[in-house]
């Protein structure tokens, strides 16, 4: 019998509720709860804690289950909260090698779970022990204000990972104690998990987003496709080749082309191997791609072929491909933010709704500076910035009538507002013109994810904007030229130091205090100078990101800039950078970096 707890101090200042004795019969849902989580015992992770960031929990695999158990029985209570709504769990570490595993929640209309819970989200898988687990079980149900007897259910997918399969037996046993309905959608992008979520719960209402099945995803994405794609670009303009990562990405692209016929949409799967773990992004996919700025290890492009990443759970894309002598060229996030939010808003202009539609881009302070300018100066649209981690950028985007947003790594999409939806639906075209633009954004509004970055929308949307801008990737390069830039990593001791100043997109820091002017100083010296340093959210380290008009400005900014933040941080350093692949070598020479490094910013990340 519990009649004590010990609650500990948490930001949202939720009042304690009087929890009475409760009973711990197995029969009680908190019995089953103590017997169901004595099979997932916390792994031993010494004084480390868990922590529930930006991209859920994500670790290697063998620390999981007991974390995931956890994750079930706040799903369960999210969806107690929301009155019975389906919070999804996605099982994936995205882009992180095979041996991790890791798990985010959904919540109802398909986006990532309310910020506040993500703190009981990290008390619970924090719990030490069985009993402790259903304590904290039973003060998030208090604190969280939650009728217990709710209805609740959740639904869940995993990558290909080996480790997913166990992962979810724990899963399954938190839901099963708590008396959660759930239905397990087997092996999904983690886009199209939320997919499911936004589709069973908006089922029957006037909102409804599509059949709830992965099956209803495929036919929702090509019907919009095909209603819009121009077909003599397939045949003229050659495949576009698609490296899946060895992820999830590969079976899924290759359920989607059954519903494309080749004639509208060619494309070449490349890695595919899910059946090889080991070969799970490595030196593949995008996020190898866009740190590493080269392409994947087996590349087999020629000159100027369309090539694109995914990551490992296919919600983030990147295109590329290799001009004349082999010169790598990356079109990354920003290319796909640009390409988006000129031909979306240059339809919206055609359509007639230039006067009730306005489009707003979101990017965070990792964006080429080249990118915002073009978009400010030449598209004319306004950019909003906030910190890094997609759901910040996916709120401010939802906050526009048309929103795009996209990390510079890749993961984006463009949200059409309640507001936009129905000027589109009631506009009477007044010409040719006019219906050809409408119809084009209504398909758009349907194939473009609304939930979260899918690489596989995004892929069909750039496909679908370059046939009909009739470009090759050298005329979407030829938009605006990219400042040459770099990413540092710093490992500090405490990156918690590094305080950015509130409101300012983490591009200026508040603490230490003398960083700041002496950064300005710095940067004030070099012609388009921009720099910033922020603590990673995912690793021990702080990041330091700058850009200027020439690239050895850039080195030399980043050289003093550095050196400050280790002069203050008073710590160790282990740098490695990226950019260029002669820097790579230099830095593999000089013995500076480890090869293949850990993952950047710009980018979900590794271990915490
Ligand atoms: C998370 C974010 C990613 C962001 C990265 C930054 C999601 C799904 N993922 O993985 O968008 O770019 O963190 O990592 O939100 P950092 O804080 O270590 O630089
Ligand atoms: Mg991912």
């Amino acid at each position: 019998m519990l009649t004590e707890l010990d609650i500990r101090p948490h930001p949202p200042h939720i009042p304690i509720a009087m929890l009475y004795e409760q009973d711990m019969t197995e029969q009680s849902e908190f019995g089953a709860v103590l017997e169901a989580c004595k099979r997932y015992p916390r792994a031993d992770t010494g004084k480390k804690d868990f922590g529930y960031g930006t991209a859920g929990f994500r670790m290697r695999a063998d620390l999981l289950p007991s974390v995931i158990f956890s994750v079930g029985l706040l799903a369960s209570i999210r969806s107690r909260k929301c009155k019975g709504s389906a919070i999804g769990v996605m099982i994936t570490a995205s882009h992180n090698p095979a041996e991790d595993n890791g798990v985010k929640i959904v919540d109802p209309e398909g986006e990532m779970m309310s910020e506040e819970w993500e703190w009981f989200a990290t008390w619970l898988a924090n719990a030490r022990d069985p009993e402790g687990l259903v304590k904290s079980f039973m003060q998030c149900i208090n604190r969280l204000r939650v009728l217990a007897h709710n209805p609740r259910k959740v639904i869940f997918a995993r990558d290909t990972r080996p480790s997913g399969e166990a992962l979810v037996e724990a899963l399954k046993a938190a839901l099963v104690a708590t008396g959660t309905e759930f239905i397990d959608y087997g092996i999904a992008t983690t886009p199209q998990l939320h997919y499911l979520v936004r589709a069973t719960n908006t089922l029957g209402s006037d909102r409804e987003y599509g059949e709830v099945s992965i099956e209803g995803y495929y036919k929702k994405l090509s019907a919009a496709f095909l209603n819009t794609m121009h077909i003599e670009y397939a045949s003229q303009s050659g495949p576009v080749y698609v490296d899946c990562a060895n992820g999830v990405g590969a079976p899924q692209l290759k359920e989607l082309l059954k519903y494309l016929p080749a004639d509208k949409f060619k494309a070449i799967i490349v890695n595919d191997k899910i059946d090889q773990p080991d070969r799970l992004n490595n030196r593949c996919g995008a996020d190898w791609v866009k740190t590493q700025q080269r392409a994947p290890e087996d590349f087999t492009g020629k000159d100027w072929d369309r090539w694109t990443s995914l990551d490992g759970d296919a919600d983030r894309i990147v295109y590329y491909f290799c001009e004349e002598g082999g010169i790598f060229r990356l079109l990354d996030g920003d290319r796909i933010a640009t390409l988006a939010a000129d031909y979306i808003g240059e339809l919206v202009h055609k359509s007639g709704l230039g006067e009730q539609i306005k489009l707003g881009v979101v990017q965070t302070a990792y964006a080429n500076g080249a990118s915002t300018k073009y978009i400010e100066k030449t598209l004319k649209l306004k950019v909003e910035f906030t910190p890094t981690g997609v759901k910040h950028l996916h709120h401010a985007a939802a906050r526009q009538d048309i929103g795009v947003y996209f990390e510079a790594n890749g993961h984006g999409t463009v949200l059409f507002s309640e507001r936009a939806l129905k000027a589109l639906r009631k506009h009477q075209p007044q010409s040719t013109a006019q219906l050809n633009a409408l119809t084009t954004l209504r398909a758009l509004s349907e194939m473009i994810n609304q939930t979260v970055g899918d690489a596989l929308s995004d892929l069909l949307l750039v496909e679908v904007i370059l046939s009909h801008k009739q470009w090759t990737v050298k005329e979407w390069l030829s938009t605006y030229s990219d400042l040459p830039n770099k990413l540092m990593k710093v490992n500090v001791m405490d990156r918690n130091k590094f305080i950015t100043v509130p409101g300012s997109a983490e591009r200026r820091l508040e603490r230490p205090p003398a960083i700041q002017p002496k950064m300005d100083e710095i940067i004030a010296k070099y012609q388009e100078g921009r720099c910033f340093v922020r603590a990673s959210g995912t690793e021990d380290a702080v990041r330091i990101y700058g850009e200027a008009a020439h690239a050895m400005e850039v080195e030399e900014m980043l050289a003093q800039v550095q050196e400050y933040v280790i002069h203050i941080s008073g710590t160790h350093i282990e740098p490695w950078v990226y950019k260029r692949e002669d820097d790579r070598i230099e830095e593999l020479e000089m013995g500076l970096r480890r090869d293949p490094p850990d993952p950047l910013p710009g980018g979900e990340q590794k271990t915490r």
